[in-house]
């Protein structure tokens, strides 16, 4: 089911997956997503924020069990990071199927837009407008490294951009939601099996920093005339690694935008986005005040922690764990799921053993035999949740 996939939005060159929200692999994906639904004659919509829902069973008469994740990536990216999540999904409800399960309960599949913000900035942009979490002003006029605002870009995507915002009546189908996931990391190696349960998303964000200098000829001007933003850029990086080491936590500057950006002059400006993350949230914002000192630094996300629901989550370890409890363990990556939770939906996630753990990279990668055992782990709790 991953293969028809295997070539939308890939970089021959790399074997990265480049999938910005709303574009032509975006669009594309969607249609595979629709595909899929209706060879299984479930019930397809698009809420008003861009999230696909196909549905067995009708929420309306009461709130379903969903599953399910993301098809958009980060900019080269791997092949599992999300479509593993929602994949997995159509595979799992295939098996309730062929059990003969009819479940009282509807079953939902959800691929949320936009999870990763590669191209607009904000992660989980889809799950954020649905409960409430980002106010639609404000994702509106965010805007791509061409300056086109999400407005623009869902407009010409066909879509009503000022429908945009919080949307009661599709959480309302939500009665619970799990999202299967690669592990973005080594724990189940360790542990030596193929499905995890999540326990907690650790507190993260990411902010932009501007450092302005004076735009000036690489070759006539004197250092000492010198005022070169690439220097306090230079710093800020070092500065965040030495102070995450400090504090044990992570700190990454992954994008940075030299401006004009001539291999032959003093930049004017340089724009650098900081993501920081870490067990305890006090951590993570005194390392952002650390490097902040003056520079122009704008917050752009912030996700606080998330425990996710420990009676669910025990409940998951158990089913998906089969003989013995499935590991439990925490993540530094960011999911829908998070933002569900926070917004007081039930909600859990199962992990799928990725041998190297490496993610955000065309290197990510997990067995075949493991993502069938998530497969598998999914409808058995999918099947345990609609009792
Ligand atoms: O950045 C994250 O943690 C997630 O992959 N969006
Ligand atoms: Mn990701
Ligand atoms: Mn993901």
């Amino acid at each position: 089911m991953l293969e028809p996939l295997a070539n939308v939005g890939r970089d021959p060159a790399t074997g990265g997956y480049v999938r910005d929200a709303w574009s032509d692999a975006d669009m594309e994906l969607r249609e595979w997503f629709a595909g899929e639904a209706a060879r299984r004659g479930l019930d397809l919509r698009e809420d008003r924020n861009g999230n696909l829902w196909a549905w067995w069973g009708d929420p309306s008469r009461r709130p379903g069990v969903v599953t399910g994740s993301h098809l958009d990536s980060v900019r080269q990216g791997g092949a599992y990071d999300g479509p593993l999540g929602v994949v997995s999904a159509f595979a799992a409800l295939d098996i309730l199927k062929s059990r003969g399960t009819s479940p009282r309960t509807p079953v939902g599949i959800v691929c949320f837009t936009d999870e990763e913000g590669a191209r607009f900035g904000v992660p989980c942009m889809g799950s954020r407008l649905l409960t409430g979490a980002i106010e639609p002003e404000r994702a509106l006029a965010l805007t791509d490294d061409d300056g086109d605002t999400l407005a623009e870009v869902m407009t010409r995507a066909g879509r009503k951009a000022h429908e945009l915002g919080r949307d009661p009546e599709t959480r309302a189908t939500i009665g619970a939601f799990v999202e299967l996931h690669v592990e973005q990391g080594r724990a189940l190696v360790e542990y030596d099996r193929p499905v995890g349960v999540a326990s907690a998303i650790w507190p993260h964000g990411r902010w932009r920093f501007d450092f302005r200098g004076r735009a000036d000829h690489a070759g006539t001007t004197r250092l000492a005339d010198r005022d070169d933003p690439m220097l306090p850029l230079a710093r800020m990086v070092l500065a965040a690694r030495t102070a995450a080491e400090r504090r044990g936590i992570v700190a990454t500057v992954g994008k940075v935008r030299v401006s004009p950006g001539n291999a032959n002059a003093v930049p004017g400006l340089v724009t650098a986005w900081l993501d920081a993350r870490g067990p305890a949230e006090l951590d993570v914002r005194d390392l952002v005040a650390e490097l902040a000192g003056g520079a122009d630094v704008r917050e752009e996300s912030w996700t606080p922690v998330v425990d996710f629901d420990p009676v669910l989550r025990d409940r998951l370890a158990r089913v998906a764990g089969g003989d013995t409890p499935a590991p439990i363990l925490p993540t530094g990556a960011g999911h829908d799921a998070g933002i569900l939770a926070a917004a007081g939906v039930p909600t859990g996630m199962l992990f799928v053993r990725n041998p190297t753990g490496v993610s955000h990279s065309p290197d990510e990668h997990a067995e075949q035999a493991d993502c069938e055992a998530g497969v598998v782990a999914l409808a058995d709790v999918l099947e345990d949740l609609c009792r």
